[in-house]
């Protein structure tokens, strides 16, 4: 696979098709996400009764600085569902999608998560069931959710390899089944991460289902420290940070962030950043600017087939 300039703005990958003799052009502008965000409202339609959230009023479509890049974003509610929402970014040169479903409190299921960043040759994705709670410390928690998953999970690390090293603190927030990987545009690669997306997106949805609301009021407390803590890790640290500051400006950007994608964080509880996350405090007291305190790690998948926590010793697949 090689990439260029299309010289209009626009960038290309090149790849060769079997059984074709012409290379085909995969313009970034050919991949869009809205397939995804519709699959994902209507399945989830029919599982539930879905009523547009009142975000909706204010977060629907904006257009960039640029005059150019448009940011799609939608939200929904259910009686299950704190808070389903998307945000797609597009452009001649880049595709984003970030798509999240936030369970009420009272349900200990995880948070549905899929954040695909495509440009040029390249994407950058993160599909996963996220825990709630601490899955390597917390083996009911992971048993109840993930032990059943596993074959799902499995199926698509041959497809979607693991994406190599990462920021570290990352780790904690993803559950054994994620799907992280890095590729160069190519259908068959889109193909693979539409069914891997869909057969996720069941799977959350089946576990929704399941779900038994929680009557115990300790336990909502629990799983409602456990959300806000996840929507401040992500509120600070998120990998889209910079390209959102430099499509919106930064007071726009924070108050995305804030009050659509994080959503939550102001309601949900009321601890700061360095409250969980100690380690990032500086000398005089603000938080550290890098994205990670313990640098990039887990070259390999850092679960082996059974789901077990290998870290980043083993070479596992
Ligand atoms: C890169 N995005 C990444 C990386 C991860 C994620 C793991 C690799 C870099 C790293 O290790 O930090 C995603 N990280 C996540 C997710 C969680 C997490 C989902 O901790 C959840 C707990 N990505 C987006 C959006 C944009 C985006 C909305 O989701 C742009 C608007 C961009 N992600 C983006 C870019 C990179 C990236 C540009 C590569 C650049 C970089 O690594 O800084």
């Amino acid at each position: 696979v090689s990439s260029f300039n299309n010289g209009r703005g626009g960038s290309c990958s090149v790849y060769w098709r079997r059984r074709r003799k012409a290379p085909v052009l995969l313009q970034v502008s050919a991949v869009s996400y809205q397939k995804f965000i519709d699959f994902a409202v209507n399945e989830t339609k029919r599982h539930a009764v879905l009523a547009p959230s009142p975000l909706q009023e204010k977060y629907n479509t904006w257009v960039a600085m640029d005059g150019k890049t448009e940011l799609q974003m939608s939200s929904f509610q259910a009686p299950k569902i704190r808070l389903l929402r998307s945000m797609s970014i597009q452009n001649e040169v880049m595709q984003v999608l970030d798509f999240a479903v936030f369970p009420k409190p009272e349900f200990d299921v995880p948070i549905f998560c899929a954040n695909f960043f495509t440009a040029a040759s390249t994407n950058i994705v993160v599909l996963d069931l996220n825990p709630l709670h601490d899955v390597i410390h917390h083996r009911d928690y992971k048993d109840k959710y993930y032990k059943s998953l596993m074959p799902l999970g499995l199926k698509y690390t041959k497809l979607l390899p693991w994406g190599g090293r990462l920021t570290s603190e990352s780790i904690k927030f993803f559950s054994p089944i994620v799907i992280w990987t890095k590729f160069a545009s190519s259908q068959d690669k889109h193909d693979a991460l539409y069914s891997a997306f869909m057969e996720y997106y069941k799977a959350w949805l089946k576990l929704m289902d399941q779900a038994v609301e929680e009557t115990d009021v300790s336990q909502i407390m629990c799983n409602c420290e456990a959300q806000h803590r996840y929507l401040t890790w992500r509120a600070e640290k998120d990998p889209g940070h910079g390209v959102l500051k430099k499509l919106i400006g930064e007071t726009l950007a924070a108050d995305l962030l804030g009050n659509f994608l994080f959503n939550g964080i102001k309601e949900l509880g009321s601890k700061k950043f360095l409250d969980y996350f100690p380690e990032y405090c500086c000398q005089d007291g603000t938080v550290n600017e890098k994205r990670s305190i313990i640098g990039k790690s887990f070259e390999h998948r850092p679960w082996d087939s059974r789901g077990e926590f290998v870290g980043d010793n083993l070479k596992v697949n």
